[in-house]
């Protein structure tokens, strides 16, 4: 493994980050990676879901889109081929026509920098990252993301191969850096985006992609509905450098006008095959909606809150059948086998509210997805397990152990939960809470909730704040889990401001402009930059610097006390000479193949 440095000869500041790449087996797999470079000469590097725009090397351009990094990796698999494809229709779109007038032309005037035709499992074949995880093959993407966690390739296969892993990589979506979803792994956050029939235009939706990943959102789900679908999505996943999901029934539903009861399989599969050959990476399928647990949600205080639960529910009671999701869930699989399009089996029976947590329709639905669970992975059909909703505290932890259970094993991914009703536009903060406790006990992927939810749909701010918060909960989570190399960074901020390097606590942090901008509203002078405090206790309040005092004053008399050579511990008193106590930290890091503390090379 190698470090490159993507550093631009006019960035001249000492302090500040850049974007480099850690490289594998072979010059064309460049993990990256986010450099924080610190005014004490170290360097902390950081995982890195922002892509090629904060890579100032990178010309990137919305019309071509995104170079397609894992081309060659998949061609060079040789069990795909490519084929025509489908002709995109109006109706795609989601503008029907009485009258259809043929094809809206070829996919070039759609998105003018798509030159390739779709590709598939040669002969229908299964062309998964859990097919290649089972016959013992580490794939290029494994790899990857072994680089990206910092784990063995060997690790990352085995996690896959027996469904507790997922790794969401449509092959006909080459331009993604990929990403792991496992509870043996970094806790990953999703952000939604979509416009609907009333707001938002493509550019906005391709800039939300944009700006979401740009401060960590691992995966986004683009959920539009209205005009302009297939194009939408085609532009945002030229242009997104992480894996993209949808609920294709929504797309379904624009095709029949709206109207539940005219959803047939024959819509649904060909929408689902559309999405395929575009490269969307996983999908949500709400196939545990069944028939006879309609009924359950009857006398619930919310009913049926998940919009594909309550289409499917709907189309189930208009007809009285079974839903066709669940009776063509084999076919589904096969198709989704050639593509490499991961399951999220859909929580449509989800509660969505404090009253509805841990009911029977939601279990019920639950023990369903165990048995499509079972089904999608005989087809070697990557699966993950969609969750609620609303649930307080204390019945949290009953979710994810059911879900573990039931699911044996399988990526759990939560919307939330929401820990209490009673804070409508601070809904981030109330779903934060429970999104770190469900994290901790297993949870793999939080979907995240913004200031907006139940209220409209969110603007850039809100996509901001609610990828922020998630980010908060998923890393609260991996410290609790004792990730291997999570604390490292809390440390490096801890010692940081600590020895108030207050430029370095900025750069640390997970939203440098927001702190930065908090600390320069008081103290905007560059001298407050190195000053022993900050406006909120002052000069003569503040703990950290009567602390430092005490340690240069009375340093021997605490080190008797505290027991001499346990420099190595983790609170601040106890390491009584900061630097070797951070040679100590780091030497232990590196001993644990941790990589956050590297040397600077000079
Ligand atoms: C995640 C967990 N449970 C639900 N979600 C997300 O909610 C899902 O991934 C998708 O983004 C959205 C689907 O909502 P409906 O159709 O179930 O309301
Ligand atoms: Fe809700």
């Amino acid at each position: 493994m190698t470090m490159q440095d993507a550093r631009t000869p006019g960035s001249g500041r000492k302090a500040g980050w850049h974007k480099a790449y850690l490289t594998g087996s072979r010059p064309d797999l460049r993990v990256p990676v986010r450099q924080v470079h610190l005014t004490d000469g170290r360097d902390v590097t950081l995982y890195d879901t922002s892509g090629p725009y904060t890579d100032p090397d990178a010309a990137t351009d919305v019309r071509r889109g995104l170079p397609p990094l894992r081309e060659n990796w998949i061609v060079g698999r040789g069990d795909t081929e490519e084929y025509p494809g489908r002709p995109v229709r109006p109706e795609d779109d989601g503008i029907r026509h009485t009258s259809p007038r043929g094809g809206l032309n070829n996919l070039d005037a759609v998105f003018p920098g798509r030159s390739r035709l779709p590709r598939r499992g040669r002969g229908g074949a299964a062309v998964t990252q859990l097919a290649h995880a089972r016959r013992g093959t580490v794939t290029e993407e494994m790899e990857f993301v072994a680089l990206r966690e910092g784990v063995d390739p060997e690790v990352v296969r085995e996690e896959i191969a027996a469904g507790r892993a997922v790794l969401p990589a449509n092959v006909n979506h080459p331009e993604i850096e990929p990403m792991i979803i496992g509870k043996r792994f970094l806790v990953k956050v999703n952000a939604n985006i979509g416009n609907s029939a009333v707001t938002s235009s493509i550019e906005e939706e391709v800039e939300k992609m944009t700006w979401a990943t740009r401060w960590g959102a691992d995966t986004v789900m683009d959920l539009s509905t209205g005009r302009n679908i297939h194009t939408t999505r085609e532009w945002v996943l030229r242009n997104s450098p992480v894996p993209i999901g949808t609920v294709p029934l929504y797309q379904a539903l624009e095709k029949v006008d709206g109207r539940a009861e005219e959803l047939s399989w024959d819509v649904y599969r060909d929408t689902v095959i559309e999405q395929c050959e575009q490269g969307v990476d996983y999908m949500t399928v709400h196939a545990g909606v069944l028939l006879r647990y309609v009924p359950l949600t009857a006398r619930r205080k919310t009913g049926i809150v998940s919009r594909g639960g309550s289409i499917m529910a709907a189309w189930c009671l208009a007809h009285h059948e079974e839903n066709f999701l669940y009776t063509n869930f084999e076919e589904l699989c096969e198709i989704l086998a050639s593509y490499d399009v991961t399951f999220s089996l859909g929580d449509g029976l989800r509660p969505g509210s404090i009253a509805d947590a841990n009911d029977e329709a939601q279990f019920a639905e639950l023990r369903t997805l165990g048995e499509l669970n079972r089904i999608a992975k005989s087809h070697h059909v990557q699966t993950m397990i969609e969750g609620p909703g609303h649930v307080p505290m204390h019945k949290i932890k009953e979710n994810v152990d059911l879900q573990q259970e039931i699911c044996e094993e399988a990526p759990f991914y939560t919307l939330g939960p929401l820990t209490t009703d009673i804070a409508p536009a601070y809904d981030h903060i109330t779903s934060g809470i429970g999104a770190a406790m469900i994290a901790w006990w297993g949870t793999a992927m939080l979907c995240y909730v913004t200031p907006k939810e139940h209220l409209g749909l969110p603007d850039r701010d809100d996509v901001k704040t609610g990828v922020i918060t998630y980010r908060i909960a998923a890393h609260a989570a991996d410290l609790a889990k004792g990730h291997p190399g999570a604390q490292a960074w809390d440390d490096a901020l801890s010692d940081a401001r600590f020895e108030f390097r207050w430029e370095d606590q900025f750069n640390l942090a997970l939203d440098p402009d927001t702190a930065r901008a908090y600390h320069d509203e008081t103290l905007p002078a560059e001298p407050a930059k190195t000053a022993h405090f900050c406006s909120m206790c002052g000069p003569k309040f503040c703990s950290m610097k009567i602390s430092q005092d005490i340690r240069r004053e009375h340093g021997g008399d605490l080190a008797a006390a505290a027991g001499a050579g346990t420099g190595a511990g983790d609170g601040a008193v106890g390491v009584l000479d900061p630097e070797a106590g951070m040679r100590l930290k780091s030497e232990e890091f590196a001993a644990n193949g941790n990589r956050v503390y590297l040397p600077l090379a000079d």
